[in-house]
């Protein structure tokens, strides 16, 4: 597992970006500011305690938090990793989050801080609070307090992760929230993202996941590769499949390929050489069949009519159908 601490002042855009970025990593994103607020609105004895410390500009106490997140990770199944938006916000807490990682063999692997001036910390506040009148947001009284509880108890931890080797930092103020998350992106990129050889539980928490990925590409489908290395030449992966995805009519020279249906309903279809329908064989539903094995050669697509997830294998390693491989068919 990975584990991601998105950092900065109040109102530097960690809740802005963190949706996205735990989106395009398989990350279970985690606000303590999220949670806290939902303690408050549900009226939970926790969230009594807490509201007056935030409304106040105030941190809640480590133990609340700690509590919070060491739920989560207990609970939490099918990401590759989590995003911290907002935790730790003090040096006991990043303390505590090392001795809970290190109980598990895990590490914080690194520490994105979005920077921002105390100026824009205001403006950003008190704009804030015009859209979503969070009461945090409220006075200028407040939004001191929550300055100067960032320098004295959350600043710190910048030394604390430097001192680690992971802190990395970006500019909050480098341009709009599209600038920052280009930024945003281009850090996670150059860093060691992948997944490659971690323990993988696919359940519904994994394929919902994928199907909220496939949701926002144009292919509308997302896979997610299960090899242990990239010098794996072996092709496994899942595949998360949306009604509406067209795939084109290829074929495998060099492969057989097995499809194997998890969940939902889908045809593989396969074709003669003149483009022309041979065989459409329907997997799912009460059709009773769950997999098949295409041969090499065979002319071959997908259809999905509903929600599908499946599991495909082929020998070599990855590369995009080559011209001769795909057969033009009129659907
Ligand atoms: P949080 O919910 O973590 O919120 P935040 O620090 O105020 O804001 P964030 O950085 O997420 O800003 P946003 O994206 O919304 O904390 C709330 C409170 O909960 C804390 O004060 C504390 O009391 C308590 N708490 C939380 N975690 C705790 C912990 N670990 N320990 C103790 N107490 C804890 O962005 C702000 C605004 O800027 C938005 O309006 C956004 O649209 C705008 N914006 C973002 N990027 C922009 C850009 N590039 N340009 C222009 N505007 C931008």
């Amino acid at each position: 597992m990975k584990f991601y601490i998105l950092f900065g002042p109040p109102g530097a855009g960690k809740g802005t970006h963190a949706g996205a970025i735990a989106s395009k990593y398989n990350l279970k994103h985690v606000s303590t500011g999220e949670l806290l607020r939902s303690e408050i609105a549900a009226g939970t004895e926790l969230g009594k305690m807490a509201k007056n410390l935030i409304e106040a500009g105030n941190l809640v106490p480590d133990y609340v938090v700690e509590g919070m997140i060491e739920h989560l990770f207990h609970t939490t199944k099918g990401v590759a990793g989590f995003l911290l938006d907002g935790f730790p916000r003090t040096v006991q807490q990043a303390e505590d989050l090392d001795h809970l990682l290190a109980q598990r063999g895990e590490k914080v692997n690194a520490v994105i801080s979005i920077m921002i001036s105390d100026a824009t910390v205001r403006e950003r506040l008190k704009h804030r609070a015009t859209v979503e009148g969070r009461a945090d947001d409220a006075s200028d009284e407040t939004i001191s307090n929550r300055i100067v509880t960032y320098h004295k108890k959350t600043e710190p931890l910048i030394a604390y992760y430097k001192q680690a080797g992971v802190y990395r930092e970006v500019s909050g103020e480098c341009g709009g929230v599209e600038a920052v998350r280009a930024q945003l992106f281009d850090l996670f990129n150059g860093m060691d993202t992948s997944f490659l050889g971690e323990q993988v539980v696919m359940d519904n928490a994994l394929f919902d996941l994928l199907e909220q990925q496939a949701h926002d590409t144009p292919r509308l489908r997302m896979n997610y590769d299960l090899r242990n290395t990239t010098e794996d030449d072996s092709q496994r992966m899942l595949n998360v499949w949306l009604p509406g995805s067209k795939l084109e009519v290829h074929r495998h020279q060099h492969s057989n390929e097995t499809v194997l249906l998890l969940k939902g309903k889908m045809d593989v279809v396969l074709y003669n050489d003149d483009g022309t329908e041979a065989q459409r064989i329907h997997m799912g539903g009460d059709s009773g069949v769950y997999g098949i094995n295409i041969p090499k050669n065979v002319w071959h697509t997908v259809e999905a009519f509903k929600l599908a997830v499946t599991f495909t294998a082929k020998d070599g390693a990855w590369a995009p159908n080559a011209p001769e491989d795909i057969l033009e068919v009129k659907r």
